[in-house]
């Protein structure tokens, strides 16, 4: 049987559920998941090994219409991901209406020329309305070339249920191209050992963070060495929960350092699962005053 291989960029608003499925396909935690909205900061991937071949699916910031600085950079990492891959999971959350920000992103993606597969997630919601979400991606690709969309890439899911997701993998593989894997088959992701640490951290921080405190945070891995302590190898890191103010501190430490605690102990348990050491974790809050607005830091974050 010939093998494929294919790139395939996942897009749409937040929260829809994007790095929810990618981590259900890999089978492995590649993406930091929450119920709040613009949770994804960087295009991520993580890579689907089968069978009939190897599909590396590219998790994207959720699209969302705004004029900040922050907010167009992450919107700019999921369009220019859809332009380079061989398909696009244009992934919509049936439990809420289309509306105009569902409309500028389908109008944006039905000018490219890639085949798109229109995954529609959430089903397992009493409100959850198939027949809205379909209506609008037939009024909206209309007049669409065939080749790019049609009615059997329409594929509904639950992604937090783990249904339809073997139909919509058995979808991408038939329209992926012929080739060889682009990783060994091993892999589930390319992500850099820093920036993995990070994202573990930030995603053991969320839900502890209220209001406005989870888009007001990033973690920078200051440091990291491997020490042998009685012939046992442990991985040092020293990281940074970096804050926007003074004030926002506080929270994020907590009475008696017991929120930077549980947040430590929580993250620490998710690297001891994920790496081949004992992690031991050094972990500090630190402010970057108004990082969301400088250039430095922005491009240290998300040109990644
Ligand atoms: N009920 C239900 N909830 C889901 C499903 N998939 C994801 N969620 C929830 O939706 C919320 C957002 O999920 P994410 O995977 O972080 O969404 P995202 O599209 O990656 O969000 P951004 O990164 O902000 O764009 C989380 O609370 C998930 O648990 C699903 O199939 N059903
Ligand atoms: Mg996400």
């Amino acid at each position: 049987m010939e093998k494929k291989a294919a790139f395939a960029a996942l897009v749409g608003r937040p929260s829809t559920g994007k790095s929810t499925l990618v981590n259900r396909l890999c089978g492995e935690s590649v993406a930091v998941v929450s119920p709040v909205p613009q949770t994804t900061r960087n295009a991520i991937r993580g890579i689907v090994n089968r069978e009939q071949g190897q599909l590396v699916l590219v998790d994207t910031p959720g699209i969302h219409r705004s004029e900040k600085k922050f907010n167009r950079r992450l919107a700019d990492t999921a369009f220019h991901a859809a332009v380079e891959s061989d398909l696009i999971l244009y992934v919509l959350d049936v439990s809420r209406a289309p509306g105009p920000e569902e409309e500028t992103i389908a109008q944006t993606i039905r000018g490219y020329q890639t085949p798109i597969v229109a995954v529609l997630n959430k089903m397992d919601l009493p409100s959850a309305d198939f027949g809205q979400t379909k209506d609008f991606l037939k009024s909206q690709f209309a007049v669409f070339d065939e080749s790019c969309f049609n009615e059997s890439r329409i594929v509904p899911i639950s992604a937090q249920k783990n249904e339809g997701l073997e139909n919509l993998l058995s979808v991408l593989f038939n329209l992926a191209p012929a080739g060889d894997p682009f990783y060994p088959e091993e892999y589930y992701t390319d992500q850099e050992m820093d920036f993995r640490i990070a994202e573990i951290i930030r995603g053991a921080a969320l839900p502890f963070l209220r209001q406005e405190l989870p888009h007001a945070v990033y973690v920078e891995v200051a440091d990291r060495e491997l020490r042998e302590n009685g012939g046992i190898q442990r991985l040092w890191v020293r990281a940074f929960i970096m804050c926007e103010r003074e004030s926002q501190k506080g929270m994020i430490v907590g009475k008696g350092g017991t929120v930077i605690k549980a947040i430590g102990l929580s993250a620490r348990k998710e690297l001891n699962r994920i790496f081949d050491w004992k992690v031991d974790l050094d972990l500090r809050v630190k402010t970057g005053k108004d990082w969301r607005h400088n250039d430095h830091v922005l491009k240290k974050l998300l040109d990644k």
